[in-house]
């Protein structure tokens, strides 16, 4: 079975981080409601979507992706590089814990999930602004011993790694190569995303269906042509805040 983990839309959402976009007004309620067909459409594919209350206290925390990082062995709290997040892995970590041991990070490591791409044994990371090389390192101190290989890649021009390249599968990756360094994937089948859609990258597997932002018509018919099924979903409140459909969840099997 597989299960997802969201949490609730902050009231306090109009005072998210923001690195490269200019603030816009974010409409929490079409916001919550982007959010609720979202999770129907994780539960239409099969998933347990277990929801947690919103945290008024943390516009971010509907971000659930990056203060942990979920593998098959373990589950490690991270140290988001945002300060004004430290505090979104509390309940977190209560709502993963009867599901995986958890590990944590400490000072001076920070890692946003979003900088996590998980193919098979390879796990790459992004070096953003949000993730430094003491987070690569207690990430890698963390997994090998499951015979994980932590494989840096270099990110410039957006926030995380996944805003810039994501996996369909595990032999190919979709990628914005003005963000993200395509050689270390050199070996697996890349796919440009249109230059007209450089946020289209950021995409959700499960299964054989990519959940993806309805606003990118050219990435999507590259996806279907791949043979994948596409669900659309509009994600345009969150992409104010410099979010995607990756984010808005943890997904892992149980
Ligand atoms: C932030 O800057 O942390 C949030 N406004 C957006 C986080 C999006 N997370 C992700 O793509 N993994």
């Amino acid at each position: 079975m597989w299960i997802a983990i969201v949490r609730d839309v902050s009231p306090a959402i109009n005072r998210c981080e923001l690195a490269y976009l200019d603030r816009e007004e974010i409409d929490a309620a079409r916001a919550v409601e982007q959010h609720r067909r979202y999770q129907d459409c994780l539960r239409d594919l099969g998933l347990r979507v277990i929801e947690l209350p919103a945290e008024a206290a943390y516009p971010d925390a509907v971000f659930v992706e990056d203060p942990v990082v979920v593998v098959d062995e373990a589950a490690v709290m991270t140290r988001p590089g945002a300060e004004s997040r430290r505090g979104e892995a509390a309940s977190l970590a209560r709502a993963i814990e009867p599901y995986r041991p958890l590990r944590w990070m400490r000072e001076p490591a920070t890692l946003d999930g979003g900088d996590v791409l998980w193919m098979g044994k390879t796990i790459f990371v992004g070096q953003s602004e949000r993730t430094n090389a003491a987070g690569i390192a207690q990430l890698s101190i963390e997994l090998e011993p499951f015979g994980y290989r932590v494989q840096p890649v270099p990110v410039h021009g957006c926030l995380h790694l996944k805003s810039g390249v994501c996996s369909l599968g595990e032999e190919t990756v979709l990628i914005n190569r003005a963000w993200v360094d395509a050689e270390p994937f050199r070996g697996m089948t890349v796919v440009d995303v249109p230059a007209a859609e450089p946020w289209a990258a950021d995409v959700l597997t499960i299964g054989r269906t990519v959940i993806m932002p309805e606003c990118f018509p050219q990435t999507r018919s590259i996806i279907e042509h791949l043979g994948w099924d596409v669900r659309p979903v509009d994600v345009s409140e969150f992409m104010k805040a410099e979010g995607a459909v990756t984010c808005l969840s943890v997904v892992f099997e149980i």
